[in-house]
């Protein structure tokens, strides 16, 4: 077996979250991180049927049965995941149609799975039918997106044509736009089933008052959708206040689908 330390998913995910941590999407134990893992690929480093710690998660997830992710443990932060890796994260592989983890590998500490693992593996599952080559789900606390989130209207089509409107490649980065969950308690089933619903029509789902979840095929892609919108709301942010003199207009963002052969979400450009 390789070393688990080495692995390019485990290094990977390290590095994505530091960076995370470093923009200030991520204070103290916030935000959380579950990457599907392939098979053949993981099995280099691990025994996947291997015996491990058993741990109920509280859901189902038939569909997942049998698969493993790389994921952040509760309550660990971000900043920490460097400098130990196999406390902060966890390799494990769901069972007993999801209602059970088995800890192959990390949360060294007796730790658990992230306490958003229902929202994870109930948005895992959805991405997955809209997506075969879907593999992450990625949740933080993005300064100017959670900022917005107090100042804008909430209505989904609004909140996105806002966001597309501020930077010329947000529509081609995020064309199917932005999904809004009011506010809710987090960490519960309710909220990860929300959160799995709006995750079917778009691959950023917006927490108001809390944060935003993204979903992508790797943690690049995954961290680049926040990072476009969270470039966006910045922007809105510093010129919300000031009489607006100009603007990108929805001529121009049907220019930019032609030019990127890319297709805004329905309805949602005039
Ligand atoms: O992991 O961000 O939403 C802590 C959180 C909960
Ligand atoms: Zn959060």
């Amino acid at each position: 077996m390789k070393n688990i330390l080495e692995a390019p998913f485990l290094i990977e995910m390290v590095r994505t979250m530091t960076n995370m941590y470093r923009l200030g999407w991520d204070e103290r134990n916030s935000g959380n991180i579950s990457l599907l893992l392939d098979r053949d690929q993981a099995a280099q480093y691990l025994d996947l049927d291997g015996p491990g710690r058993d741990i109920p998660t509280g859901f189902q997830a038939p569909a997942l049965d049998g698969q493993c992710f790389l994921i952040t443990g509760a309550g660990k932060y971000f900043k920490n995941a460097q400098y130990d890796p196999a406390d902060g994260l966890g390799l494990v592989r769901l069972t007993q149609g999801g209602r059970n983890a088995r800890v192959l590998w990390g949360l060294s500490g007796g730790g658990r799975p992230t306490s958003e693992f229902p929202a994870h593996m109930m948005s895992h599952a959805v991405r997955l039918g809209v997506d075969p080559a879907h593999r992450v789900v990625l949740h933080c606390h993005p300064t100017e997106l959670l900022a917005m989130t107090y100042v804008h209207s909430l209505e989904e089509r609004a909140f996105t044509r806002t966001l597309w409107q501020m930077c010329t490649e947000c529509v081609f980065v995020f064309p199917d736009g932005v999904n809004v969950l009011p506010w809710m308690p987090c960490g519960t089933n309710e909220i990860g089933q929300a959160t799995a619903d709006k995750m079917s029509t778009a691959r950023l789902v917006v927490w108001a008052l809390h944060g935003i979840y993204a979903a992508g095929r790797d943690l690049d892609e995954t961290f680049g959708l926040i990072e476009t919108a969270e470039k966006a709301a910045q922007i809105y942010l510093k010129t919300a206040h000031l009489p607006r003199l100009n603007t990108i207009t929805d001529a121009q963002l049907h220019q930019l689908e032609q030019r990127f052969g890319v297709k805004a979400r329905e309805g949602w450009l005039d």
